[in-house]
């Protein structure tokens, strides 16, 4: 477990940037920095007012020699991401300075931080709870507009507010069913059954939308998956370079090039799209081939778009009855990619229309028509919900928690209809709390901290 109030010191940026980070954080924070940093005023560090910054020589404290030009921005408890006092020593971004300054700080009296672990203290100090601080490693991982997004909502409480809402409700109703046991020889009711029951079928609805939501927000969050799906040699491979604007498969003439699935995901539009080079489909005696094709029957079973690459001088029927073959869910999206359309002509041709599937006719190796399926990809995806601001769930974590507290309240509800005693309703009332709870962090382990700051990064 984390240990608290000392102080800790780690760097914040990665390695490799002109200028480097290094935060500290603690009853000591300033007065360790005071040992090692001179500064052009002459004045300590300890003596200034918050969120002011001080330029300076950083120095070794044992001998006083020169390590960095540095700048330390000042934060006083409880203005401060972790609640205590805090300085953040902006220094130049040689690997040296770093280790130096690093250095020079825990031979004044720091430690060096465990992963995650100013978040941690941010959390324990109330700043942020346990949605918000797994927020933040999310907010740090979003590589576009819609991760970020996703992340932010949750960063800044969207669904963190909404959850503590329905518990603080049930808390009451459960605290007045409580109450009833202490008078059970009365025979006497505090909590007001009608309003329990709509209360547990609104709490319902709301985990279901939530629940709902995380198939949005756990594909935003780690990519769409998007199968490229086909007969050997449609091009499948030379599309994902395509996408991916690099040589990443291996292309050629020969049928059965790609053995193996290819991952490799791509920004489209503001949204990560993780996209599945896959062996080609056809029969075949060769053992190693079958295995990949297994695998592409996998990548095709857990894709949400499949993308059916045909070469567009193959029979329509034959397109046609293959696609039909692959057995598509009613929740996952297909358009088929009539390739190789090399020139105007075949660009513009018209496919028959009699199958509710989209076609988009491109070439893969010129690169035309790919504005269209790009247009296509980002459509399949339904944003509105994100963008909307409406609470969008990403973590697995948090699903499960909600899972748990479904099956809750299913519970709480059945036993109330059914008139059971006031006991077991309300021990099922407490189910539901602890779920919930466990998202926000009202109710937590070590192990539970462990297991989400342990992925953090140093110095976050
Ligand atoms: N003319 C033309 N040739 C293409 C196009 N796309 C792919 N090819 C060619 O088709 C051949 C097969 O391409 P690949 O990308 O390896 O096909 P694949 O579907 O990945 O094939 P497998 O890995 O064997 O399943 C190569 O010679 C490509 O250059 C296209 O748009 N136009
Ligand atoms: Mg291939």
């Amino acid at each position: 477990m984390f240990a608290t109030g000392d102080t800790i010191a780690a760097p914040a940026t990665a390695t490799g940037g002109a200028l480097a980070l290094i935060r500290i954080s603690g009853p000591d924070a300033l007065s360790i920095c005071d040992k090692c940093f001179k500064s052009i005023s002459g004045k300590t560090l300890i003596s200034q007012k918050g969120y002011t910054a001080h330029f300076g020589n950083m120095i070794s404290p044992d001998n006083g020699e020169f390590i960095d030009e540095v700048v330390i921005t000042v934060f006083h408890n409880p203005h401060s991401y972790t609640g205590e006092d805090m300085a953040e020593i902006s220094c130049h971004g040689s690997r040296w300075i770093v280790a130096e300054t690093m250095r020079a700080l825990v031979a004044a009296g720091a430690r060096t931080a465990e992963a995650g672990e100013f978040t941690v203290r941010a959390f324990l100090a109330g700043k942020l709870d346990l949605a918000q601080a797994e927020a933040v490693a999310d907010m740090i991982a979003s590589g576009n507009r819609a991760s970020h997004t996703l992340a932010s909502a949750q960063l800044r409480g969207h669904y963190s507010a909404k959850l503590t809402e329905i518990r603080a409700e049930l808390l009451r109703l459960a605290s007045l069913l409580e109450l009833e046991l202490d008078f059970s020889e009365e025979d006497v009711t505090f909590a007001d059954r009608t309003e329990l029951n709509n209360l547990l079928a609104h709490a319902t609805s709301e985990i279901e939308r939530l629940s709902c939501s995380f198939s949005l927000g756990n594909a935003i969050k780690e990519g769409i998956p998007v199968a490229i799906i086909g007969k050997p040699n449609a091009g499948k491979s030379t599309l994902l370079n395509c996408l991916a604007g690099e040589d990443r498969a291996m292309v050629s003439d020969i049928a059965g090039t790609t053995r193996d699935t290819i991952e490799e995901t791509i920004n489209i539009n503001g949204m990560g799209f993780r996209f599945t080079d896959t062996a080609g489909l056809r029969e075949s005696d060769d053992c190693l081939e079958r295995m990949g094709i297994e695998r592409t029957h996998k990548a095709l079973s857990s894709a949400h778009i499949i993308l059916y690459l045909a070469d567009c001088h193959e029979v329509w029927q034959d397109i046609i009855s293959e696609v039909q073959r692959l057995n598509i869910t009613s929740e996952q999206r297909i358009a088929i990619l009539l390739n190789k359309c090399d020139n105007e002509q075949l660009l513009h041709d018209v496919t028959p229309s009699e199958y509710d599937i989209p076609v988009i006719r491109i070439s893969a190796k010129y690169g035309l028509n790919i504005d269209a399926l790009k247009c296509f990809l980002s459509d399949s995806i339904d944003t509105a919900a994100l963008y909307s601001g409406d609470a969008v769930v990403s973590n697995a974590r948090h699903y499960e928690a909600l899972q748990q507290a479904a099956t809750a309240l299913a519970t709480a509800r059945e036993a109330l209809n059914t008139g059971l005693p006031s006991d077991l309703i309300a021990e099922d009332l407490r189910q539901v709390l602890d779920a919930i709870g466990t998202i926000t962090g009202e109710i937590t382990s070590t192990d539970i901290l462990n297991e989400i700051f342990s992925k953090f990064c140093v110095g976050k």
